[in-house]
C-alpha cells in the first residue's frame, strides 16, 4: 500500500497544503497521558487557537482507525482526552497500533515521524523525553532523542523535566548532531523553571534566525531535527526547592511502585501534579501556551523563506 493510505488529513490542514501556508504539528500523547481531563482538552484547542494567531496552522496528530490523523476534530480531540486504554505511541509502536486500527497518542518521536511523513517541519510540544536518572542501570533512554538524531523536524519545546538526567540528555544529543537553541536564553530550560545549569549550544534572538539555521541544516543534508528550547514565562515558572522536592518524592514513589518502562514518563507527571496540588499542571499549560506561540512564529518565518 502506499504511503497515503495510512495518513489522513482535516480539512483545514489539507487547504494549507494546498495553498503553502505553514503547518505546525502537535503531539497527543500529551492530552491523553500527559495531562487530566478536561484541562488536556481545553489546552488542546486552546493551543491550536494560538497557532492560528501567529498565522500557521495548527495539525495535532494521532492514531485512528488504522490512519495518521494529521488535524483533528474537536470531536477527536475530546476522544483522545476522555477515552481510557487510548496507546502511548512511539516508534516501536506506530506499525502496531496502526495495524491493528486501534486508537493511538503520538508522543514526541512518533509525532516527529508522522510530520515527517507529512511534510510539516515544525512541531510544538511541552518537553522532550530524554535520558532518565539513573539510566546507566535501567537503559531508559526515550526514543525521542534517537528521532531527533535521524528526522527533520524541529522540536519547540521548554527544555526537559528533572524527572530525567538533562546533563545526560545533553551528551547525547550532542552525540548524535543535533543542535540545541536556546530561544532567548544562554541555559537550557527545565520545564518548571526557566534554568537547568546547563547551557544551549546557541542562543537565537528571533525565530527568523532560529529558521535560518533549520534551513541551513537540511540544505545541507545533515538528517535529524533541532530542539529549540523556550523557557517557561516567568510569572508561571516553579521556585526549584519545590520542583526538587516534589520530583524526588515522585521518583521514589515510582521505585517502590516498580514503575518502569513507557509507564514511567506518564506516572511522575500525574504524581508531580498531585504532590504540588495542581502547580505543576497549570506550569504546564503556561509552557506549552508560550511554546505554541513560538512556534508558530518559527513555521512563518521558515515558510517565509527567511529560514
Ligand atoms: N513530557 C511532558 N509531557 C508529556 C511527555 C513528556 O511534560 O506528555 C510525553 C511526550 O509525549 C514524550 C513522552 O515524547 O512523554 C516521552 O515518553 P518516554 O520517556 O516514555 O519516551
Ligand atoms: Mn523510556
Amino acid at each position: 500500500m502506499s504511503l497515503k493510505n495510512y495518513i489522513t488529513f482535516s480539512k483545514e490542514v489539507l487547504e494549507a497544503k494546498r495553498v503553502g501556508a505553514p503547518i505546525v504539528a502537535l503531539e497527543s500523547t500529551i492530552i491523553s497521558h500527559g495531562m487530566p481531563y478536561p484541562q488536556n482538552v481545553k489546552m488542546a484547542k486552546q493551543v491550536e487557537q494560538i497557532i492560528r494567531e501567529q498565522d500557521a496552522i495548527p495539525a495535532t496528530i494521532a492514531l485512528m482507525d488504522g490512519k495518521i490523523k494529521v488535524g483533528l476534530s474537536e470531536e477527536e480531540l475530546e476522544k483522545l482526552a476522555m477515552e481510557d486504554g487510548v496507546t502511548k505511541v512511539s516508534r516501536r509502536d506506530l506499525p502496531v497500533v496502526l495495524a491493528r486500527g486501534n486508537t493511538g497518542a503520538t508522543t514526541v518521536a512518533a509525532t516527529m515521524i508522522c510530520a515527517n511523513l507529512a511534510g510539516i517541519e515544525v512541531f510544538v510540544t511541552g518537553g522532550i523525553g530524554g535520558v532518565h536518572r539513573g539510566a546507566e542501570e535501567t537503559m531508559d533512554i526515550s526514543a525521542d532523542l534517537q528521532e531527533l538524531a535521524k528526522t527533520n523536524v524541529a522540536v519547540v519545546c521548554a527544555g526537559a523535566k528533572s524527572i530525567l538526567d538533562i546533563g545526560l540528555t545533553l551528551e547525547y544529543l550532542e552525540t548524535y548532531g543535533v543542535p540545541v537553541i536556546g530561544y532567548q536564553t544562554d541555559d537550557f530550560p527545565a520545564f518548571y523553571t526557566q534554568k537547568s545549569g546547563f547551557g544551549v549550544d546557541v542562543n537565537v534572538e528571533s525565530a527568523e534566525e532560529a529558521a535560518r539555521m533549520l534551513r541551513t541544516k537540511w540544505d545541507l543534508g545533515l538528517q535529524g531535527g533541532v530542539v529549540v528550547g523556550n523557557p517557561v514565562p516567568e510569572t508561571f515558572e516553579m521556585e526549584q526547592h519545590v520542583v526538587d522536592g516534589i520530583i524526588e518524592d515522585a521518583l521514589s514513589e515510582a521505585r517502590d511502585q516498580g514503575i518502569t518502562g513507557k509507564e514511567t514518563t506518564p506516572f511522575l507527571l500525574s504524581r508531580l501534579k498531585d504532590i504540588s496540588k495542581g502547580e505543576t499542571l497549570k506550569t504546564n499549560i503556561a509552557l506549552v501556551e508560550n511554546n505554541a506561540r513560538v512556534g508558530g512564529q518559527l513555521a512563518v518565518a521558515l515558510n517565509n523563506g527567511l529560514g
